[in-house]
C-alpha cells in the first residue's frame, strides 16, 4: 500500500467508526516511514474533520461522535510513543486544560503529547477546568505557559476568565497564556488578552518552543 493509500484508509476508518482497523493501519503508517506527526494530522485529524461535517450534515449524531473519538485515540495510542522523544531536562512547564463547560479532549491531548514530545513538562487538568484550576495549578508549579482549549462558542469566553484569573492571582505576568481549538480565532485571542493563538497542534508546540528559546537567549 502507498503511503497515501494508508493515509486515505486511517481517515476512512475513522468516518466508518471501525475501532478495530485504526490500530493496525497507524502500526503500518509508522513502519512504512510516514512521520506520527503527518499520521495525525493527515489521517486522524482530517477524519475527525469529516465526521464533523456528517454532523453538520444531520448525517451524525452524538453517538457517532463519541465512537469517531474513541477510534481517534486508538489511533493515538499507537502513535503516542513515536511523538515523544527519550526523556532529557524539561524545556519548560506547561499547565494545559480543556475549559469549563468543555469536554472536548482530543484535540487538547494531541497539543499535550507534542509538547511532552518536544521535551515539556505537562501539567494535564483534564476536560472542564474551571479558571481556578489553571490559576492555582500554574502558581504551584511555577509554570512558564497557561495553554486552554475550547471547541464551543458557548465556552469560549472562559478562556477570558482563566486569564482574569490569572491577573488577580498575580501569574499573568509570569506566564505566556496560549489558546486553540476549533471554535477559537487569532483576533478573539488578541481580544481576550492571550499572547497567542495556536491553530493546530504543530503551530502550537512551535510557538511554545520558540517562547522558550527566546527567553533562554
Ligand atoms: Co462536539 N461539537 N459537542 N463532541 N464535536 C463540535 C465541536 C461541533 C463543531 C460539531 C458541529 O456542530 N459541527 C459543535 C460545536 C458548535 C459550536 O459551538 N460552534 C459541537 C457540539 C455542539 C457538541 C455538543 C454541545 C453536542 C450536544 O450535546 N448537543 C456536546 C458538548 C459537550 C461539552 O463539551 N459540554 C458535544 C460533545 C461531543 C462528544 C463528547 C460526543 C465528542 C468529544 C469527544 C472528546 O473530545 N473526547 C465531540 C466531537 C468528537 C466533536 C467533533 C466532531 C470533533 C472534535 C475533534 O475532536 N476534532 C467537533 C466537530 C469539529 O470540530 N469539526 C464537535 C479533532 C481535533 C483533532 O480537533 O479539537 O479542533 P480540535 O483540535 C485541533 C485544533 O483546534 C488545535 O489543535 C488540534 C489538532 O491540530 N487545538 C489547539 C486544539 N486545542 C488547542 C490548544 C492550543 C493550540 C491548538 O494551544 C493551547
Amino acid at each position: 500500500m502507498s503511503k497515501e493509500q494508508i493515509l486515505k484508509e486511517i481517515i476512512e476508518s475513522i468516518v466508518s467508526l471501525d475501532i478495530d482497523k485504526i490500530k493496525p493501519l497507524t502500526e503500518t503508517a509508522v513502519q512504512s516511514g510516514i512521520p506520527a506527526y503527518a499520521v495525525v494530522m493527515e489521517g486522524l485529524a482530517k477524519g475527525m474533520d469529516a465526521v464533523g461535517q456528517k454532523y453538520e450534515a444531520g448525517e451524525y449524531f452524538l453517538a457517532e461522535l463519541l465512537m469517531a473519538g474513541e477510534t481517534m485515540k486508538e489511533g493515538m495510542k499507537v502513535l503516542e510513543p513515536y511523538l515523544k522523544d527519550a526523556k532529557r531536562e524539561p524545556l519548560g512547564r506547561v499547565v494545559i486544560g480543556t475549559v469549563r463547560g468543555d469536554l472536548h479532549d482530543i484535540g487538547k491531548n494531541i497539543v499535550a503529547t507534542l509538547l511532552e514530545g518536544s521535551g515539556f513538562e505537562i501539567y494535564d487538568l483534564g476536560v472542564d477546568s474551571p479558571p481556578e484550576k489553571f490559576t492555582s495549578r500554574a502558581a504551584e508549579t511555577n509554570a512558564h505557559i497557561v495553554a486552554m482549549s475550547a471547541l464551543l462558542t458557548t465556552t469560549m469566553p472562559e478562556m477570558g476568565s482563566i486569564i482574569q484569573e490569572l491577573a488577580k492571582a498575580k501569574v499573568r505576568h509570569k506566564v505566556k497564556v496560549i489558546v486553540g481549538g476549533a471554535a477559537i480565532t487569532d483576533e478573539y485571542s488578541k481580544r481576550i488578552g492571550a499572547d497567542a493563538y495556536g491553530r493546530d497542534a504543530v503551530e502550537g508546540n512551535n510557538i511554545c518552543k520558540e517562547w522558550m528559546k527566546a527567553r533562554a537567549m
